[in-house]
């Protein structure tokens, strides 16, 4: 059990393009779990590890939070087989980006295939929150964060807005 920091933007950290995990072992398990406690503790419904400084393919998610029910799943090395021409918008926000939300327009229904806790190869096909979340959470392996797709203006608005925020924290 270790709840580790989250990084928040600006920070180049949340940029790194994340490398496969090589092995699915006792390390990376570890991980996982510190992920999922950082994640519970920040009341988010996902985690990717380079949240947490950690430029891995790894994510945590757990949608359906209930009082006391811990139920997290780990995607290991995850990737995007299909996505649906239709597309959905969520109002998104994430633990790297406090306090902002703002609508994101994402494929409606993806069809992804990942690695378990066990190393099991798993293949699902996800719509609603999950595939939001999913692709959420794929950004950020991909050093990208959802302001990255508002419009210019909005993103340098916002990382504005965040700069300030950041340097009144340190100071
Ligand atoms: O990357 C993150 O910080 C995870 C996000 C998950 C998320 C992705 C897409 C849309 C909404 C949330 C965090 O959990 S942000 C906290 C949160 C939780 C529920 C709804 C909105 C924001
Ligand atoms: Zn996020």
């Amino acid at each position: 059990m270790a709840i580790r920091p989250i990084l928040t933007a600006p920070d180049p950290r949340l940029k790194a393009v994340s490398t496969d995990v090589e092995k699915v072992d006792g390390e990376i398990r570890k991980l996982a779990q510190d992920m999922a406690d950082s994640m519970y503790a920040a009341d988010g419904i996902g985690l990717a590890a380079v949240q947490i400084g950690v430029p891995k393919r790894i994510i945590v998610m757990d949608l359906d939070q209930k009082e006391g029910k811990k139920d997290w799943r780990a995607f290991i090395n995850p990737k995007i087989t299909w996505a649906s021409e239709d597309l959905a918008v969520y109002e998104e926000g994430c633990l790297s980006v406090p306090e902002i939300y703002d609508d994101v327009e994402r494929p409606a229904r993806i069809r992804a295939e990942y690695l378990d806790l066990d190393g099991k190869k798993i293949e699902i096909e996800a719509d609603g929150m999950l595939a939001t979340c999913l692709q959420h959470e794929m950004d950020h392996l991909e050093g990208v964060l959802f302001i990255d797709h508002l419009s210019k203006l909005k993103r340098a608005m916002l990382l504005k807005k965040l700069t300030k925020a950041k340097k009144l924290a340190e100071a």
